[in-house]
């Protein structure tokens, strides 16, 4: 399907084609992999995995360019005595880092050492460096870029369901509901495989609404297109709970039978008349309407949020509001209906369980709860009193670097060019003491580092990422890296024994995972029925998935209704003996019977309107968004090196419309300047008809001048610590 530009012989060609997963996004799509001459891979369909059937985007395609030895770094790298990075030995870039990371720990306390990791990161990895900020180094300081991607998401769904899995149920279910809100997501471009079960769901008569500022290509696709103010969701979703109030389409036995706090909830929602919720929103009240109706018509119904109105200070309340709709009418822990988050990163969601958050542990486990730290300390072999309790969130942790935190590991991000107010946390990072960066390319932010460890890529080794639907996936090595790099777990291995920790750093993939198994069972995100010969026989399994012995036994609120499109035991299980236990089949499918709450019931939350963090002024009168395109990937680390990806998608631009640029006299292409009270950032003006008039647009994904972050508003959600990336003001120039 793709030729690589390399040497593709019969030879090689005829080699068994690997099933895997994409390294990219959270739909992690089913790929074939065969290796070709010059060490790189073809990709070609894999149609048995169910979710993507053979079909990719172009970043998946194109991955296997980032394998070539010009794209990646083959060699650590060290800052030398004139500032140069100049390539080093791998026994001198450790003992470099050990060094440092001893001598500040002696210096200033174990909690001057941060870690920062990804979402990107697989499940072993993310569970190895949790374990080792905790154990090795002692430290709390670790964080990472999740928080900056599905926090609000997760925060809210933990208050009213009393668990976070992104989507409750498989994408499989979207064709066959009634209706969907897609609020502040565009999968046409982010998740473009995605795709066609939203337009399944509209062949089967079902609608799609869309809640986006911009009218995307997703947009387009939809029956309604609503476009609120960017920061003002919240007032929508009320405004939306107000009517089904007022037309008396609540669902008051469901309400009864498996909700609390309903009447807290709506009373606030009550406050939100249409009117003023149009004013807030800039969405008509018919609109408002026509949405509510189309959303209660049907006998099931979805709301599936994404970015849009998850990063912003009060996105924790923003998706409860939806969620409020959603319990309101009925539409949770039901079949084909439910609230849904669509997670972003290739392991956003496994990398959001296993212990690289400030406040967790390993089983999607709370780093506050004495059980659960006497749980895991157990099976990492230390005493409970040993462990840091919670540390900074992310932008607050990248915020004290140079101050309170000295000497900083990153593994799997690129906070140059993807952290909020970013030149400001630049200058943090070139504060540091001491900077160690685990990365394939040269990132910016490997650019800063003291030390480069370059490290291997998916198609190079095996792991396990859990996609957004909460199926636990195997990818696999298919061929050989290059001399010169190795595994993020050989790294935090070698680290280790050099820190005096020689035991409990495996560099097996599996032999972490099996470790990982333990240390989830009986958490919220339970995998210790899930092993790698399971992942290899079946296309995924769904969390929780306890193992046999600990389900009988298991405690906690029950929820855990057996999947109703449930896998079956696998073949290799010894299931023929009479009492040998069955595998759990994987729970595709939560909530059905109850929630994951003490009582089983879902809670309201009472949410009212507030403004975002910065409104326009005279000064700054514009609103700025951000996003994504569908060509490149995050802060553009990996898929600015790929040659078809940059023609499509060259470089940063302002979208704004024809009325805004008339104002300003600016053409099609003339360079804008737009300027927050965090900085500048210039870039060609794109005209559109597709934004709204008091709105500009601009995609992140590049550095220098035209970086979207320069200008973003660092203000935090008080819950989810997320920052406001998708709402701030700013005013745009012509530069001359
Ligand atoms: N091509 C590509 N695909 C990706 C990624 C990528 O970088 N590139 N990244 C992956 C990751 S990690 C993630 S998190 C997902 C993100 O996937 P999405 O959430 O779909 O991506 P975004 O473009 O950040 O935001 C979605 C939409 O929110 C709209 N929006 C902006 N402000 C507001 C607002 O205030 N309210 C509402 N309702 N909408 C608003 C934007 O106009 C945009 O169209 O994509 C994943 N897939
Ligand atoms: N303005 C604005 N900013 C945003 C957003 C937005 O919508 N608007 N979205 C936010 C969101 S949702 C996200 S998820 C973040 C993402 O932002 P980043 O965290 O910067 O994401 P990536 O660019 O994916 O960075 C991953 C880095 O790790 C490297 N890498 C990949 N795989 C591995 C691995 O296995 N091991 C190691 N050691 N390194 C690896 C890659 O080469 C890359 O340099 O950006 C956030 N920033
Ligand atoms: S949609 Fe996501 S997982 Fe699928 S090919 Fe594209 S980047 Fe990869
Ligand atoms: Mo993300």
């Amino acid at each position: 399907m793709q030729n690589t530009g390399t040497d593709t012989t019969a030879a090689a060609r005829s080699a068994t084609p690997v099933p895997t997963h994409c390294p990219y996004c959270a739909l992690q799509c089913g790929m074939n992999l065969t290796p070709v001459r010059g060490g790189t891979v073809e990709v070609s369909e894999r149609a048995d995995f169910p979710v993507n059937r053979g079909a990719l985007c172009g970043k998946g395609r194109t991955a296997p360019e980032v394998l070539a030895p010009g794209a990646r770094l083959t060699s650590p790298l060290v800052r030398s005595g004139d500032g140069a990075l100049v390539p080093a030995g791998w026994d001198e870039a450790l003992d470099r880092i050990a060094g440092n990371l001893e001598r500040t720990r002696a210096r200033y306390g174990a909690d001057a050492l941060g870690v920062f990791g990804g979402g990107g990161l697989t499940n072993e990895k993310a569970y190895a460096l949790g374990k080792f900020a905790r154990v090795v180094l002692g430290t709390s300081q670790i964080d990472y870029n999740g928080r900056f991607c599905m926090s609000s998401a997760a925060a809210a769904g933990t208050r009213a369901f009393g668990l976070d899995r992104g989507l409750p149920f498989p994408l499989e279910d979207i064709p066959r509901t009634g209706c969907v809100i897609l609020v502040g997501s565009n999968p046409a471009e982010t998740m473009p495989p995605s795709l066609r079960y939203f337009t399944e769901l509209r062949e089967n008569g079902g609608t799609l609404i869309v809640v986006d500022p911009r009218r995307t290509k997703t947009a387009e696709q939809a029956d309604l297109h609503l476009a609120p103010r960017p920061g003002t969701d919240l007032a929508l979703a009320l405004g939306m709970l107000h009517l089904v109030v007022a037309e008396d389409r609540v669902d008051e036995a469901y309400v009864e039978e498996r909700t609390s706090g309903w009447e807290e909830a709506r009373a606030a929602a009550m406050a939100h008349w249409p009117e003023y919720v149009e004013r807030i929103t800039g969405v008509p009240v018919p609109e408002l309407r026509e949405a509510v109706r189309l959303f209660c018509a049907p006998e099931a119904a979805m709301v599936l949020t994404a970015r849009g109105p998850e990063q912003q200070a009060k996105g924790t309340d923003t998706v409860g509001a939806w969620i409020n709709l959603c319990l309101a009418t009925g539409r949770a822990g039901r079949p084909r209906s439910g609230y849904g988050c669509l997670t972003g990163q290739g392991n956003g969601q496994g990398g959001r369980e296993h212990g690289q958050k400030a406040d967790q542990l390993p089983g999607y486990r709370k780093l506050t709860d004495p059980a659960a730290r006497r749980h895991v300390a157990e099976v990492w072999g230390v005493d409970p009193d040993t462990l840091p309790g919670p540390g900074r969130s992310a932008y607050e942790l990248l915020d004290a670097l140079g101050t309170d935190v000295r000497s900083l590991l990153v593994m799997g991000s690129n906070p140059v060019v993807s952290a909020p107010r970013a030149a400001h946390v630049e200058g943090r990072l070139r504060s540091l003491d001491f900077l160690a960066v685990c990365d394939v390319v040269l990132s910016e932010t490997a650019e800063l580092a003291d030390v480069v460890l370059p490290v291997t890529q998916w198609a190079e080794e095996t792991g396990t990422t859990t996609s957004l639907e909460g199926r636990v996936l195997l990818r696999r090595r298919a061929i050989t890296p290059p001399e010169g790099v190795r595994g993020d777990l050989e790294v935090l291995h070698a680290l280790a024994g050099r820190l005096g920790v020689e035991k409990g750093f495996p560099v097996e993939p599996e032999e972490v995972f099996e470790e990982l198994r333990r240390a989830s069972a009986g958490g919220p995100a339970d995998y210790s029925g899930i092993d790698y010969r399971r992942l290899t026989e079946e296309n995924g399994v769904f969390w929780p998935c306890p193992a046999p012995a600990h389900d009988a036994t298991r405690p906690g609120p029950g929820l855990l209704a057996p999947a109703h499109h449930a896998t079956p035991p696998h073949p290799g299980s010894p299931a023929t003996a009479d009492d040998a236990p069955v595998p759990h089949p994987g729970t595709p499918r939560l909530f059905l019977d109850r929630f994951a709450t003490d009582d089983g019931r879902a809670r309201f939350v009472p949410v009212t309107h507030r403004p975002s963090a910065e409104e326009p002024d005279e000064e700054y009168p514009v609103l700025l968004t951000t996003g994504r395109v569908v060509a490149q990937y995050q802060s553009g680390a990996q898929t600015r090196r790929v040659a078809e990806l940059n023609a499509a998608a060259p470089g940063p631009f302002v979208e704004l419309h024809p009325r805004l640029a008339a104002r300003l006299g600016a053409a099609e292409g003339d360079p804008l300047a737009v300027v927050s009270r965090r900085g500048r950032a210039v870039a060609p003006a794109r005209i559109t008809t597709g934004i709204r008039p008091d709105t500009v647009f601009m995609p992140f994904h590049w550095p220098g001048e035209g970086r979207a972050n320069t200008l973003t508003n660092p203000a935090l959600d008080p819950t989810s610590r997320m920052p406001e990336f998708k709402v701030c003001a700013v005013r745009v120039e012509p530069v001359r």
